[in-house]
């Protein structure tokens, strides 16, 4: 299966939590399967809801394998491991991950959104260290004016990394802050302008007229901008991660998920549910506090994280 050729010194310890809890379940159900075909449909749905898959994907998943593998009772269990291996990537690349958009004639703008304490302001600044790393000219705007302490965190991760930061004043329009940070980037030649948003829980309404104001005043000052607008979301909040990344896909546009503390107690499933209702990709995946703990993802070593082990089973 040439799914589960890739190098597997490139592990992600991200993942590890993952396979440990939907993998090790997939395991022991297929290892352990029942000969009717209803009583092994119900261990792997509620297998697969159970790792945060989600009951429409978990559906979707349990049809597509049961159409390719009517013979699962006679298959060995790596065998069927193989399949469900090949059922999550057809659920997964239904639709296409579409790329990173970087403006090539001016600076790219990344607009980070998502609920308080979901780990947007930590991620800006991992983002921007990626970004450095990559010679690329970053600068950090920090547009969650609603409480002073999110500002001057963001400014103390700047001054670590030694990027410019773009604050405003407590409580100034967040949409103000965006303006002169584009500015700013304009004007020094910035590659890769990353903006730290407000996550207040609020009213959808609220949410969508701050959302939508704050993309049309960056797309008057830099054309095209925001060109990324990601959704930074919780891996460990489960089921809630779903209908957050639903909300905020209906009420802006989303073309990205950042999915955060995968060195926390998360199931991972969340990946492939996203996908499956939203078509958004999961772009990166955050693995710690440290500046440097975050990671492409990369669709094919998180699924060899998952199963590989018993696939490649002889
Ligand atoms: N263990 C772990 N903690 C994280 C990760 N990402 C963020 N955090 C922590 O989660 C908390 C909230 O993060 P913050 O960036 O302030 O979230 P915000 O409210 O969305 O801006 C902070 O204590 C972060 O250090 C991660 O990948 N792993
Ligand atoms: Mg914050």
């Amino acid at each position: 299966m040439g799914f589960f050729s890739k190098d597997k010194n490139k592990y992600l310890h991200g993942f590890a939590k993952t396979n440990d809890s939907l993998g090790r379940k997939l395991r022991f159900v297929t290892e352990n399967k029942k000969q009717n075909k209803d009583d092994f449909m119900e261990q792997l749905m509620v297998t697969l809801i159970e790792a945060d898959i989600g009951y429409q994907t978990s559906e979707l998943i349990c049809d597509r394998f049961f159409e390719t593998c009517q013979n699962y009772y006679y298959l060995f269990a790596k065998d069927i491991m193989n399949f469900l291996g090949q059922t999550f990537r057809e659920v997964y690349y239904e639709k296409e991950d579409e790329e990173i958009v970087f403006n090539e004639n001016g600076p790219t703008v990344i607009l980070m959104v998502g609920v308080n304490g979901s780990g947007k302001t930590s991620t800006c600044a991992k983002l921007a260290n990626r970004y450095l790393a990559e010679d690329r000219k970053v600068a950090l705007v920090a547009a969650d004016t609603f409480r002073a302490g999110a500002m001057q965190q963001l400014q103390m991760w700047a001054d670590r990394l030694d990027v410019p930061c773009i604050c405003g004043k407590e409580n100034e329009d967040p949409s103000s802050v965006l303006v002169k940070g584009c500015r700013y980037a304009k004007e020094n030649d910035i590659d890769i302008l990353i903006c730290d948003t407000a996550g207040r829980l609020q009213t959808k309404v609220n949410l969508m007229a701050e959302l939508e104001k704050m993309t049309r005043v960056v797309g008057k000052e830099i054309p095209g901008a925001p060109h990324d607008t990601w959704l930074v979301l919780d891996a460990n909040t489960g089921q809630n991660g779903l209908s957050q990344a639903e909300l905020f896909n209906e009420i802006t546009d989303l073309n990205g998920i950042i999915l955060t503390k995968m060195d926390g107690t998360s199931k991972g499933g969340i990946i492939i549910a996203i996908k499956h209702m939203t078509g958004l990709p999961v772009r990166f995946i955050t693995v710690g506090e440290g500046m440097e703990d975050i990671q492409d993802f990369d669709f094919d070593l998180y699924l060899d994280s998952i199963i590989g082990d018993l696939a490649h089973a002889k």
